[in-house]
């Protein structure tokens, strides 16, 4: 049967950067303005007042510091709180295929492939910005390739499952080279008036070339080994943003049709999910935590990543071992595991080990455990 390798990867930024004493000087303007505004009702008990936030508690909660914005324009006006992002016609770009393009382009040049080359192209993410035509055939018409292109959601797994597709289409023959595309433009899903999460997401676009190892010509690429996947419902991460409020008449602005989760009880449940997970995938493969030089962690919360490393290790992973990305991106949804994969590689050596697992809503955990080339 075929081997498959992953032969490129690459992050494409957004121009914007928001550190967290931006958006903690917004978020507590607006909860001043908010108290001051129900003043009466909040000493009556009528109405919570709103709480204030602030940047050292994001760091040490999350890790986070700044994360890249798509539109910076309206998330920091009190009034508005909300991005700013122009409507494009239907003859332009949308702004998720540029996004995805973007990213497209750059991993193209890594894997030293065309886009001629590609044949399959997964758009896969926590959010479209619409329904059909799906992003990944207006990509797939943008960079002239041939062959079909469809969009998956997963949320935070949304790029884990999709390499594990494009390796299944490769491995079975199907393709040849898959180009999985994670443009993850999260903030107009961000409730940038809630103290638990306005801080939590980024904007980013991250792209991987998967494909038949006979055809790989990239400096750097890796066998994908194995692939691993399970999906557990819960509601604690939840967005009941969709298509049928046009007929239910619920309010399409509502906090719960944004993000919103119970993020002590995602921690909680979660972290022995993606350890023992992981475990499994390596016992699979004969393998233990400590055979591996490199874990390209999902970037929810670098407390989680600490946890589950250290379940697995018996010991602190270092971040040599454990890169962290959330400082300079935040979370990212699916996009983190890959930007920590795409950013720290290159070091490893011919038979290195490495695994890349995504975990969050859903809940979704997706595994590859990789080997390097
Ligand atoms: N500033 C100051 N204080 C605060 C703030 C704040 N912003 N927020 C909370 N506090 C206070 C609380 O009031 C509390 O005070 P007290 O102890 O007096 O009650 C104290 O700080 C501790 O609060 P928490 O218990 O809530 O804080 P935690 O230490 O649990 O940290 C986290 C909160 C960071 C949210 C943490 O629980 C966490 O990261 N959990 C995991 C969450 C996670 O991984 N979620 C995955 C979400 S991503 C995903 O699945 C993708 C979804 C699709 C993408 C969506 C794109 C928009």
């Amino acid at each position: 049967m075929t081997d498959v390798v992953i032969s490129g990867s690459a992050v494409w930024n957004p121009p914007h950067v928001l550190t967290n004493e931006e958006l903690v000087g917004a978020y507590n303007g607006y909860a001043e303005q908010f108290n001051a505004q129900n003043a009466d009702a909040i000493a009556a008990g009528d109405v919570d007042a709103v709480p204030t936030s602030s940047a050292e508690f994001i760091q040490k909660a999350s890790g986070i510091k700044q994360r890249y914005i798509y539109c910076k324009d309206g998330v920091l006006d009190i009034n508005r709180m909300r991005p700013i992002i122009p409507e494009r016609g239907e003859d332009e770009l949308s702004h998720q295929a540029e996004f995805a393009v973007n990213a497209a382009r750059m991993a193209l040049t890594e894997a030293n492939k065309e886009a001629s080359d590609v044949d399959v192209v997964i758009v896969s993410c926590a959010y479209t910005e619409r329904s059909y035509p799906a992003i990944a055939i207006e990509v797939q018409a943008e960079l002239g390739i041939e062959g079909f292109g469809f969009d998956m959601l997963v949320a935070c797994s949304a790029a884990t499952f999709a390499l594990q597709r494009a390796y299944e289409m490769v491995k079975a023959g199907t393709a040849k080279t898959v180009l999985v595309i994670n443009p993850e433009l999260t903030s107009p899903q961000v409730n940038y008036r809630d103290r638990d999460g306005h801080f939590i997401f980024g904007d980013v676009a991250t792209a991987i070339i998967v494909e038949d190892k006979n055809n790989c010509t990239s400096k750097h690429s890796y066998d994908i080994l194995s692939t691993k996947a399970v999906t557990v419902y819960s509601n604690n991460i939840r967005s009941n943003f969709g298509y049928i409020m046009h007929a239910t008449d619920a309010d399409p602005y509502g906090p719960d049709k944004l993000f919103h989760q119970s993020g002590r009880a995602v921690f909680k449940e979660v972290c022995p999910m993606a350890a023992q997970h992981i475990s499994d995938h390596l016992e699979s493969l004969d393998l233990t935590a400590q055979d591996l030089t490199r874990w390209w962690l999902h970037q929810a919360n670098i407390n989680m990543n600490l946890l589950i490393s250290k379940r697995l290790l018996g010991r602190d992973a270092t971040l040599e071992e454990a890169p962290i990305v959330l400082d300079e991106y935040a979370n990212t949804a699916s996009a983190g595991s890959i930007i920590a994969f795409s950013l720290n590689h290159q070091d490893l050596k011919t038979g290195d080990l490495g695994v890349i697992c995504s975990f969050g809503a859903g809940y979704s955990i997706g595994s590859l455990v990789i080997r390097k080339v």
